[in-house]
Order: C-alpha cells, then sequence, then structure tokens
C-alpha cells in the first residue's frame, strides 16, 4: 500500500508518520508531500529518510491513499484533485466536514457510514472527536437531549508557533506570538475567530460536529473553548443531560467497555485523567464521574485525550485502516 502524507513536515503531519510506523500500517511506500519550500528536505519513516515532494509529484505517484493535514487551503484545493486521481483522501483540516456530500468520521462511532465510493473523508476536530467517543455509547444507553461543554486545551493544537511562544514566554524570551496575548500563566476564552451568533468557530465545530458523526440532530451541544498553557492534550468538562434515568455503577461499566475510551476515577486517590498522562496515548481518558444533584437524568463527567493522537493523527490513520481493511484502497 503506497501512502501520502500531505504536509509531513508539520506537528500533526509529523504526528501520523510515527502513528502509521507504531501501528505498522501496511505500508510499502511512503510519499511526503509539503509545500514547494520543503522538496527535497528528508523525514524519517521506521529509521530510514524519505523525500518530500510536492502534492503534483505525489498524485503521478499513484498512492492508494492520502492523508491530509496542510490546511483547510490546501486541502480544498487538492483533495479533488487526488480523488479524480482515484486516490482516497482522509483530511484533516475543517475543509471537507460540513459538506453533506462527505463523511465525517470516528471510526468506533461511525465507520459504518462509509462505503467504496467516499474518496474525501473527514477527519474531526480534536476537542470533538474525544467528547463523541465517551457520548456515543451513553447516549446509546440512555439517549443524550443536551450536552454543556467547557474546554482547556492545549497549545499544540495551534501549532509549532504556539509551542515556542508557550516555551519562550516561561523562559522569559521575546518572539513570535501565536495569540494575541500572553499564554504562559494566562488563560485564553477564544479559540479560532469569533462568529455572529458570539461564539468561536472551534465552540460551533463542536455543536455541529458531534450532531454529524453521532447522527442525530436531537443531540443539542452548547460549548466554551479555552486555551490553557499546557502541552500534552486537551481536557474537556462535560454535562449530560439524559432522556433515561441512570446508574452511576452502570454508566462506569459502559464507559470501561467502550472502545478507545479508559476510565481513570478513583476520588479515594485523588485519581482522575490529566494531559500529563494523556501525552502521547492513543486513548481518551474520562473520570470524575458524578450525578449532576441539581437535575434529574444529569451526570458530569472529565474527558482528556492527546489532542495530536486520538484528536489527530490516530483517528486519520485508524480511518485508513478501516478502509484497508475492507479492501477498498
Ligand atoms: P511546509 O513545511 O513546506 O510549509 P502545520 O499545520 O504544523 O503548520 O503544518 C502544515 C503542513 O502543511 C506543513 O507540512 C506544510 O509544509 C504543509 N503545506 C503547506 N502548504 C502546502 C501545500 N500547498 N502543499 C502541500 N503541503 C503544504
Ligand atoms: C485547537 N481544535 O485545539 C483546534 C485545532 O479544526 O482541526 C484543530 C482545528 C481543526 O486549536
Amino acid at each position: 500500500m503506497k501512502v501520502a502524507v500531505v504536509g509531513a513536515t508539520g506537528l500533526v503531519g509529523t504526528k501520523m508518520l510515527q502513528v502509521l510506523a507504531e501501528r505498522n500500517f501496511p505500508l510499502t511506500e511512503l510519499i511526503p508531500v509539503a509545500s514547494e519550500k520543503s522538496v527535497g528536505k528528508e523525514v524519517m519513516y521506521k529509521g530510514k529518510p524519505y523525500k518530500v515532494v510536492t502534492a503534483d509529484t505525489a498524485i503521478s505517484m499513484k498512492p492508494n491513499v492520502a492523508i491530509f493535514s496542510a490546511g483547510g487551503s490546501t486541502s480544498l484545493e487538492w483533495a479533488p484533485k487526488f480523488a479524480a486521481a482515484g486516490i482516497t483522501v482522509i483530511d484533516n483540516s475543517s475543509a471537507w466536514r460540513m459538506d453533506p456530500t462527505k463523511k465525517l468520521v470516528v471510526p468506533e462511532v461511525n465507520a459504518h457510514a462509509l462505503t467504496p465510493e467516499d474518496k474525501i473523508i473527514a477527519n474531526p476536530n480534536c476537542s470533538t472527536i474525544q467528547m463523541v467517543l465517551v457520548l456515543e455509547p451513553l447516549h446509546k444507553k440512555y439517549g443524550i437531549q443536551r450536552v454543556v461543554v467547557s474546554t482547556y486545551q492545549s497549545v499544540t493544537g495551534t501549532g509549532v508557533k504556539a509551542v515556542d511562544q508557550l516555551m519562550n514566554e516561561r523562559k522569559g524570551i521575546e518572539g513570535v506570538m501565536a495569540y494575541p496575548y500572553q499564554i504562559d500563566l494566562n488563560v485564553i476564552p477564544q479559540i479560532d475567530v469569533f462568529l455572529e451568533n458570539g461564539y468561536t468557530k472551534e465552540e460551533m465545530k463542536m455543536v455541529k460536529e458531534t450532531t454529524k458523526i453521532m447522527g442525530d440532530d436531537k443531540v443539542k451541544v452548547t460549548a466554551t473553548t479555552v486555551r490553557i498553557p499546557v502541552m500534552g492534550g486537551h481536557s474537556e468538562s462535560v454535562n449530560i443531560e439524559f432522556e433515561k434515568d441512570f446508574d452511576l455503577a452502570e454508566v462506569r461499566n459502559i464507559l470501561a467497555a467502550a472502545p478507545g475510551v479508559i476510565v481513570v476515577d478513583d476520588p479515594s486517590k485523588s485519581l482522575y485523567p490529566m494531559p500529563k498522562d494523556a501525552h502521547d496515548k492513543d486513548d481518551v481518558f474520562v473520570g470524575r464521574i458524578r450525578r449532576d444533584e441539581t437535575q434529574d437524568n444529569t451526570l458530569n463527567l472529565w474527558i482528556v485525550a492527546d489532542n495530536l493522537r486520538k484528536g489527530a493523527a490516530t483517528n486519520a490513520v485508524q480511518i485508513a485502516e478501516y478502509l484497508a481493511k475492507k479492501n477498498w484502497l
């Protein structure tokens, strides 16, 4: 299987190479793709160097699948060209997510929606992926009516420039700013741009993508997304109102059995998920599971995952694994 990684020199692209290698994806040839300025540079895969090529050259090399993480405009321009050449595209940008003709996939939740005809498949936003993995098994059992989520998001979600900003601020060095404000010793209640309704684009991604992935517009989501000076993963405080009542022990059992989810929840030992522990892990961690005592049928919990792993690279590679297993690539 020939695999192109478009954006192979970026933060998520680098993680994709790492995840493909770790999971032993059935890859016979790697085609790393980046912008013109990076052509000829080398990226490492399983200890061997591979030369970066342009998207045009990659198409002529006829990969079976191209995993994109090179930004929305590159995806809008290049994904249709790859697809027209018969190459399946898995795209990590927001370019195609809400296009009704494209599937938005978290394999544990809706891989069944995929068909061999899907040539451009969208990978959801990181903060959405980790939340739906936990919501889906509970929705099946108790029927979710409403979700109120507040996020605590890692600077790695913004990219290298933001990681540099945090590290420079920590060392007292002046440098490029990824955010309009200092992030070290601060909290910024804005992720991405503001929209006309007063919410940010990140907040509305969580609202709309959740409904599309779960395939049920009865699941209402309202979100506040916040950047914090943390590396390693995104955290989420989630309040979930169900149609039916639940038993807390049963909720824990459902989550413990859910694919890709690990329950870390022992208040007596101060055990709960933290981004420091989720870093470089493929799983989604859930804890602080407790009843909301102010309202019937309502649960509070805390979700943490590495946003570059399950939130981006791992989810995209899992989609590719599913397609490979079906012999659709
Ligand atoms: P390059 O390193 O040559 O700029 P990040 O999200 O971390 O900023 O990474 C973006 C990734 O997308 C990089 O690998 C970048 O390559 C790549 N990229 C940007 N523009 C293009 C393009 N037109 N074609 C292919 N890759 C691109
Ligand atoms: C962040 N969630 O943490 C964003 C990054 O739509 O894939 C990912 C943006 C996206 O800043």
